[in-house]
């Protein structure tokens, strides 16, 4: 046995036992109840790891042998999402295939994510840019296009010339892509679409069922965005035409005073009077500039252009003139609306702009101003509807129109259909062709995989089709039913699509009849734990929640929801350090100045400004978990990530955090090996009540805490047994092996090793995890002297930490007190805390 802690002899050690002996590896087993525990996998960088990645990942793990320790079936998978656009951009400028690159990655990858000693089941790992991975990817779009989900559509896309390709409106930040800064533009374009807006009120329902923090399930509701509404119709005057708007608000159907189109609307066209022609069609030109997203801003003068033409109010014949403006948007509701400018403030805004009438139609409750009041209160002005609550005007005015065969209750959600294709080489290729006279068609299932061709040029055409263009002897192919020429897609699906069931295909990766066996999936599913970052809360959980779904509802997954439990991890940064010029600087190039407040520059002792950051290359505070392993080891490197914060908050990572907790684990080695020998100490005897006491405690809170995610304060109630530990003269064995049990979650590799010290053959891995006896979590009892008129008469014992009113409580209920009291009026009782009660009695 070692003297000293030596983390890098102990570690190689255990991680090459663990495995050559698949100590991790799991199967089915009906007879124990099963645990999944997922992380989000990594797409695999050319960077490698930085240490804010293995936050999660330990985490996950302590769980997973917590879990194994309960005696549970743990099943806890790794893999790659390995599809994206940096590998296709590497290949673009070296020419290296992306699998060659995607390959290095994930081996770099793996290696820095073993030395962590995280007990993954190496065996299921997969990677989505296989082909054995993604023709089950395929498989499952043609399961959606069977289901009439899949769909192809010309459709307004946001084209980004730089990079070649369609991005999703969420990789688009006002006008550039959110990742590249290229500048987006809209263009209409056939694309494949998904229809999960059939699916939005089963997204927004089963939120119920799961057991996510408020703040993801908000964060979904509003992505869904459901309004529950009407829609009316309006008469264009002096026409036969009619057209509906969708209104949240029918209550305020009276205050109508002018209604608008989106720049988009086909009746645009057809109303605009010859006036008003070139105006209309100038505007109409310029929206089509504009994102959304800018459209949105609230912030924004409203622009607009009346179109010449009049609509006609359904409840009182009113005419009212209809503008064009780009604060309505053609995706949203019908692309019309009515404007109610007393009660809606874009509408305000809009007719205090162009001079529209303002009607007040909803009286604010009292001491607030009704005009732009936008909430509820009572109708006025309203002919039928006057005096009435909101709500029920709101049900009124809907029955009227339904009467009137001029409008119906509606929901409307704000969740578009899905775009899904990308002008990409590097992802999967559909699984569909286009036969001679223009039908696509679905290949079968067994016509799976459609591969990747090779490329040695991955750019788009320069006819600006999709790289796969390039590869003509694959595109054009025959149907493999009828042997008739046909050509291949040459779009391929948006990187999401492979996280979008990996957790299904870690449960049976090798299959290549199905993409899982029904019956494993019955029983892995569902994953009881899954952790990542926050940046997925909206999208790849949506996806991947529709997904599931679609599986649901073909007979593939038992349970409605893929996650029961999700938790978001937050972000680990770093101190980072900049001089006035803005330049960063690395931290061993700072120290602290002269006061011991600030940093300054050693070489030139200029003062520096530090901030908590993102860790990021161009900050220069990246801190690579391979230089934290060399130096401190693995078990120190995952309990400090515990140990920074609460694992959903933001930490900061620093020098001194580490050492702290490579300085406990040296005390932990040093309290059970003294001198290359078991410590003498440690001796085979009954625990003393004060060690029952210390570990029985520490036992239930370490417990407590890891049944909540709180590892650290978990770790904090493990330094604080060793600090007690090593006060005591002797340390029972049974309760130091206790100990190295809790330890080993956090710290596995000097958890096995001091396990096998203390004698033991088998591994701690699947020992059981320890249980406290209720009897030692009491707190201990203090005596305290009890006076009579001043006398000492006898003494009582009470809890340490009892207040006063308990104390005197007990101090009544003692038999000789009751004697003396009752010899007299009790006038007066003095309480000296931790040491004595006197009673007055006469
Ligand atoms: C009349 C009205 C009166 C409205 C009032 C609000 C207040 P949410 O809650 O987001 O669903 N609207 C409808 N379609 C629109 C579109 N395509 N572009 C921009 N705005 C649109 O919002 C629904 C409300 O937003 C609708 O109710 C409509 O204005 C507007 F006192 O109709 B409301």
């Amino acid at each position: 046995m070692d003297e000293r802690y030596r983390p890098g002899e102990i570690e190689a050690k255990w991680q090459k036992f663990w495995e050559e002996n698949k100590i991790f590896k799991c199967t089915e087993d009906p007879s124990k109840p099963k645990y999944y525990v997922l992380d989000m996998f990594p797409y695999p960088s050319g960077d490698g790891l930085h240490v804010g990645h293995p936050e999660g990942y330990t985490a996950t793990d302590i769980v997973s042998r917590y879990k194994r320790m309960q005696g549970f079936n743990v099943l806890h998978p790794m893999g790659w999402d390995a599809f994206g656009l940096p590998a296709e951009r590497h290949a673009m400028r070296t020419g290296q295939h992306p699998a060659i690159t995607t390959k290095k990655n994930t081996d770099h990858f793996r290696s820095q994510i073993k030395k962590l000693g995280f007990s993954y089941d190496w065996d299921r790992e997969i990677d989505t840019s296989s082909a054995e991975y993604y023709r089950w990817t395929q498989w499952i779009f043609l399961k959606l296009y069977e289901a009439g989900l899949a769909y192809q559509a010309e459709v307004d896309v946001n084209w980004c010339p730089a990079q070649g390709t369609v991005l999703a409106n969420e990789e688009v930040k006002d006008g550039c892509y959110v990742e590249t800064g290229d500048p987006v533009e809209k263009r209409k374009m056939k694309q494949w679409m998904l229809k999960i807006t059939a699916y939005a009120e089963r997204l927004l329902e089963d939120l119920d069922l799961l057991d996510w923090t408020d703040g993801v399930k908000e964060m979904q509701r509003n992505w869904i965005g459901k309004s529950t509404g009407a829609d009316v119709v309006f008469d264009i005057h002096s026409t036969d035409k009619r057209f509906t708007v969708f209104t949240t608000r029918p209550d305020t159907l009276f205050g109508a005073t002018y209604c608008v189109f989106s720049p988009e609307h086909p009746f645009v066209n057809d109303i605009v009077s010859d006036e008003q022609r070139d105006a209309v069609a100038d505007y109409v030109a310029e929206a089509a500039q504009k994102s959304d997203k800018d459209r949105m801003d609230e912030e924004r003068e409203k622009t607009g252009v009346f179109t010449g033409a009049y609509a006609v109010n359904p409840v009182n014949g009113e005419q009212i003139p209809i503008w064009v403006a780009d604060y309505v948007l053609m995706g949203y509701g019908t692309g019309a609306i009515m404007a109610v400018p007393a009660h809606d403030t874009r509408d305000l805004e809009f007719a205090q702009k162009f001079d529209l009438p303002v009607k007040l139609v909803v009286e604010a409750p009292k001491s607030e101003e009704s005009l732009g009041f936008t909430g509820n209160g009572t109708s006025i002005n309203s002919g039928p509807l006057t005096g009435l609550s909101t709500p029920e005007a709101k049900k009124k005015i809907i029955a009227m129109l339904e009467e009137q065969g001029v409008g119906k209750a509606t929901v409307n959600y704000r969740l578009r259909d899905w775009l899904f294709s990308r002008q990409r080489y590097w992802g999967e290729p559909f699984p569909v062709i286009e036969l001679e006279d223009g039908t696509v068609k679905a290949l079968r299932a067994e016509d799976l995989p459609v591969l990747l061709p090779e490329l040695d040029e991955y750019r788009p055409t320069e006819d600006g089709r999709p790289p796969l263009a390039r590869a003509e002897e694959w595109v054009q192919t025959t149907d493999p039913e009828t042997g008739k020429p046909a050509k291949r897609e040459t779009n391929t699906m948006p990187q999401w699509a492979g996280s979008c069931w990996y957790y299904l295909r870690y449960l049976d990766p090798f299959n290549d009849l199905a993409p899982y066996d029904k019956d494993k999936e019955k029983y892995w599913m569902p994953v009881d734990l899954y952790l990542g970052g926050a940046e997925h809360a909206v999208l790849h959980l949506l996806y991947a929640r529709f997904w599931h779904k679609v599986l649901f509802d073909a007979g593939w997954a038992h349970t409605k929801e893929p996650f029961q439990k999700l938790v978001n991890q937050g972000m680990v940064l770093a101190y980072s350090y900049r001089d006035e010029r803005g330049k960063y600087h690395y931290p061993h190039e700072v120290q602290r100045d002269s006061d011991g407040n600030g940093y300054v520059l050693k070489e030139t002792n200029e003062p520096l400004d530090v901030k908590m950051e993102k860790m990021s290359k161009s900050r220069y505070n990246v801190v690579n978990p391979d230089d934290v392993i060399e130096r401190y080891g693995a078990d120190a490197m995952r309990m400090y990530e515990m140990f920074m914060g609460p694992l959903d908050r933001d930490v900061v990572w620093t020098e001194e955090g580490i050492e702290g907790v490579y300085r406990f684990l040296g005390r932990v080695w040093r309290l059970f090996i003294k001198n290359g020998e078991v410590n003498p100490a440690i001796v085979d005897e009954e625990p003393t009540e004060d060690m029952n006491r210390l570990l029985h405690r520490t036992i239930a809170k370490v417990t407590e805490e890891l049944d909540e995610l709180r590892f650290n304060t978990a770790i904090a109630k493990m330094m604080e047994f060793t600090n007690d530990a090593y006060k005591m003269e002797t340390l029972a064995k049974t309760a130091m092996e206790d100990f190295v049990k809790l330890l080993t979650p956090f710290a596995p590799h000097i958890g096995e090793e001091l396990w096998q010290c203390l004698g033991h053959d088998e591994i701690l891995t699947y020992a059981s995890w320890p249980t406290y006896d209720e009897q030692w979590l009491t707190e201990s009892l203090i005596p305290i002297a009890i006076q009579i008129n001043g006398k000492r008469r006898t003494e009582i014992k009470v809890p340490a930490d009892a207040e006063a009113k308990d104390v005197l409580e007990i101090a009544k209920q003692d038999e000789k007190v009751m004697s003396y009291l009752e010899k007299g009026d009790l006038k007066k009782e003095i309480y000296v805390p931790g040491r004595l009660v006197n009673f007055v009695v006469k």
